[in-house]
């Protein structure tokens, strides 16, 4: 049921890896896919654990639940719990708080100095409104947008794999504030043709199958509406470039900072966020089954 796929290195060599899930009785491979990912930024940790998560709910749910089983029967589903291994690594081993991937220094001259910092934020190197909007040209910022589109390892990874295998559905899982962004995130009021018709409806359905769980709430928007433009991301890649009919980006719990959590979600919580996405994650390859 489970094959693993090497999609590419990490700047320091860390290998890319997919999962393919599928189900015993396809075993040809399915018509449709789903593409999910986690750990594009290094410090949000709820992120590769959900992914995590979604894998084990599906591989002990064929044989457990038949919903779960017809799903798996019609969807391959290709998931990537962690994009940016390097930055992952160098938040739990050096820097909690590290965001970006840890491409080599680079350097950036300012009136009085010049400072060299490492690291690119691999959700502003895509190649949607690339360098445009929320995203930095300064090495040192958090949000440095890399020296061109797809200048680095991982996102040249997902993008070949992704052109190659162009899913139904794109999941990008981040943290935090419980939000269900839709694109297109460059721009305020900047909206796909079927916003209204297609991503907004299945994304209200989505998060109401999460709420019936354990009551968590979700805004459901685009992100340049509910938070702030920001050019390059990849779920408006997905969508914009790559025509995935359903591409969204996840931001998981917590709501806020409050308790001192932000990105460091409490342990206990784990284990329900990865329950409450996997409801919400049903409901998008539903749709899928029911559509394609
Ligand atoms: O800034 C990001 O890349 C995402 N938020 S995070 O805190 N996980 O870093 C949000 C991107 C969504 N798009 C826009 N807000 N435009
Ligand atoms: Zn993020």
């Amino acid at each position: 049921m489970i094959t693993l796929i090497d999609i590419g290195q990490s700047h320091e060599n860390r290998t890319l890896l997919v999962m393919k899930i599928t189900g015993k009785r396809n075993p040809l491979g399915s018509k449709i896919s789903m593409w999910i990912d986690g750990g594009i930024h290094a410090r949000e940790w709820i992120s590769p654990a959900t992914a995590m998560y979604i894998a084990h709910e599906l591989i002990l749910g064929y044989d457990n639940d038949a919903t779960v089983a017809k799903l798996m029967d019609h969807i391959d589903f290709y998931i990537l719990p962690v994009m940016n291994p390097d930055g992952y690594e160098y938040s739990r081993e050096k820097n909690r708080m590290w965001r970006k991937n840890r491409s080599p220094a680079k350097c950036h001259r300012s009136t009085f100095s010049t400072v060299c910092c490492a690291g690119v934020d691999l959700n502003r190197n895509f190649d949607w409104f690339w360098a445009s909007t929320g995203s930095s040209s300064d090495p040192c910022h958090d949000t440095y947008h890399g020296s061109s589109a797809f200048s680095e390892p991982e996102s040249q990874a997902v993008r070949d794999f992704l052109e190659q295998n162009t899913p139904e559905a794109f999941i990008s899982l981040h943290s935090y504030s419980q939000m269900w962004l839709i694109p297109y995130g460059h721009r305020k009021q900047s909206y796909p043709q079927d916003y209204h018709t297609g991503l907004r409806p299945l994304a209200l359905r989505a998060t109401k199958a999460l709420y019936e769980l354990y009551g968590t709430k979700y805004q459901v928007g685009t992100g340049a509406d509910l938070m702030y433009e920001a050019s390059g991301g990849s779920h408006d890649w997905a969508k914009g470039q790559l025509k995935v009919p359903y591409a969204y980006l996840i931001e998981l719990r917590p709501k806020n900072t409050m308790m001192g959590h932000g990105f460091l979600l409490p342990e206990r919580e784990i284990v329900p966020t990865g329950l409450e996405t996997f409801e919400s994650i049903k409901v998008v390859a539903d749709e899928l089954v029911a559509q394609f």
